[in-house]
């Protein structure tokens, strides 16, 4: 496969200080002092002030770095970030999502799932569906350095995240094997990385051998990084010779694809349908075939799961339609009166309450037209704490408040861009299709904990509904099927009426 192009600056430097790895590209007295009259005329000039203190190889690296980015453009960026324009006061209508875009698996007729299921298992079938995992977040949240997908949430078989969704992927081309005679279907798995995730991502990878799958079929590629920006609009430096970066928001998929050269790869593969999803949750059905099916049945070009938000402060974005277009209004960014408004038709129940889950289905012909617009994607602006380097004195500043802003996209802010007759949610049951990663052991939500009792009590119904008994008492409980036996609780009828003392782990045997 392609491999992704970028290189970051931490790749540079791994190349020049990793053993044989050649230093990057001296550029010329020319090309250097050009860059520095462009950051110069930008007002950006202060990223060079300790270029004399560097060696060659620093200059060199800090010259690549620089020269990833339009610091006129980042200028814009900072711009509006810092002092977001006044938006005229148009009348803004901001409602649920009309019912003819919404679908509910808890209300649907079961035969209807089924159907949406055929259809979807035979796309599987035909080599048309992909599946692309956004993994450059930083689990800051969760008190780890390594990448979300590595964590071992606790389960009998140690399985990571990573391993789960790659068994997922086995299992789902064996059912689409079985159902349609085809000999070996293959659902490529495209991964998306940031600096910080890249290294660690490929390593993980390779050591466990990419968990049964074949390594062609894996395409691991990485986002785009942006500068720190101070309070006052500067680029910051986080080293004499660095200047501070942070991934450019899950939103820099659609970049991404493009420049690693991942779409190209989807279009060789005669790929047709796309199932994007974050890393951190542990019950991602991949690939799901109900969510493909449901997605080429009504031909839609953007599809999206939701559960129903548990209460009014849950941390998830919520889908709307504002101004009539499909859309989502991020925990982040939400005001109090609407995450409370109430249902007038239910008075107890909230008015927005469809989660985003960060599971979306993409058409292929829809990410054709990614440089229609990838550049109109907003930037959101996080306030944070940001280690780096006084461009006064060269003095390190370890801040105790935060001291200036990370840009990042939003993958959903791309959803206006469709119309609603191209759009669609499609409502999940919250127990068997979302349990997120985001916060560290013993926070009693949304931790490691939640995710592993999460998938214990899944596959206890599982087993149960097969009709084996689970014998539990007190803490124990719980049967951890693996993924290569079971995708979502079929083939399982061979434990009708055993005994299974939880917890347990029913593993596929070698
Ligand atoms: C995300 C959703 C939020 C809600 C919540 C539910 C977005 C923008 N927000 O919020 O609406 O659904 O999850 O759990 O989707 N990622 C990257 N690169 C980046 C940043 C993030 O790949 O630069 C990935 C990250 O690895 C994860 C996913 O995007 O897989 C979501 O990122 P997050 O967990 O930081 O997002 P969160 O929890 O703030």
């Amino acid at each position: 496969m392609a491999e992704a192009i970028k290189e970051t600056v931490s790749n540079l430097i791994g190349k020049v200080t990793g053993a044989g790895e050649p230093a990057p590209r001296e550029p010329s007295a020319e090309e250097f002092q050009q860059l520095q009259k462009k950051y110069t005329d930008a007002g950006q000039g202060h990223v060079f002030a300790f270029v004399e203190e560097l060696s060659t190889v620093e200059k060199s690296i800090l010259f690549h770095q620089l020269n990833n980015f339009d610091p006129a453009r980042i200028n814009d960026l900072a711009n509006t970030a810092l002092h977001p324009p006044k938006t005229e006061q148009t009348t803004v209508t901001v409602e649920p999502l009309p019912e003819a875009a919404t679908a509910s698996i808890i209300d649907s007729d079961p035969a209807d799932v089924q159907k949406w299921y055929d259809l979807g298992l035979k796309e599987v079938s035909a080599n048309k569906v992909a599946v692309v995992l956004m993994a450059g977040g930083q689990g800051t949240r969760l008190g780890s350095s390594a990448p979300k997908g590595c964590f071992d949430i606790g389960l009998l078989s140690q399985k990571s995240l990573f391993q789960l969704q790659a068994e997922r992927i086995i299992r789902l081309q064996e059912l689409a094997k079985k159902a349609h005679g085809v000999e070996k279907p293959i659902i490529p798995w495209y991964v998306m990385t940031s600096g910080p995730t890249r290294k660690p991502t490929e390593d993980f990878f390779r050591k466990h051998s990419y968990f049964g799958l074949e390594e062609k079929n894996v395409f691991i590629f990485e986002q785009g990084v942006l500068p720190c920006i101070s309070n006052d609009g500067k680029i910051m430096l986080e080293a004499k010779g660095k200047v501070a970066v942070a991934p450019d928001g899950n939103g820099g998929i659609y970049q991404g694809l493009v420049t690693s050269g991942a779409r190209e790869d989807m279009r060789t593969r005669g790929i047709q349908h796309i199932h994007i999803f974050g890393v951190d949750n542990c019950l991602v059905k991949v690939a799901d075939p109900v969510l493909i099916g449901f997605s080429a049945s009504k031909d839609v070009d953007i599809a999206t799961k939701v559960v129903r938000k548990r209460n009014a402060t849950e941390s998830v974005g919520l889908i709307i339609q504002k101004n009539g277009k499909p859309d989502v209004v991020e925990y982040s960014e939400i005001d109090k009166e609407t995450a409370e408004a109430k249902d007038p038709k239910q008075p107890d129940v909230l008015k927005f309450r469809a989660a985003n889950i960060v599971n979306h289905y993409y058409s292929f012909r829809f990410l054709e037209s990614i440089e229609n617009w990838v550049h109109k994607l907003p930037h959101h602006v996080a306030r944070k704490k940001i280690a780096c380097v006084n461009p006064e004195n060269g003095e390190a500043v370890k801040p105790e408040k935060p001291n200036g802003i990370k840009l990042e996209q939003f993958i959903f802010d791309v959803f206006p861009m469709t119309p609603l007759d191209k759009f669609a949610s499609l409502e999940v049951r919250r127990e068997d299709e979302f349990s997120p990663l985001k916060n560290a052991r013993g926070t009693g939500e949304d931790d490691p904990d939640t995710s592993r009792a999460d998938i214990l009590k899944q596959g206890q119904r599982w087993v149960e509904a097969a009709g084996a008994v689970v014998i539990t008492d007190g803490e124990a409980f719980g049967v951890e099927v693996s993924p290569l036996i079971s995708y979502a609780g079929e083939n399982l009828e061979f434990l009708s009426g055993r005994e299974i003392k939880a917890p347990a782990i029913l593993e596929k045997e070698e």
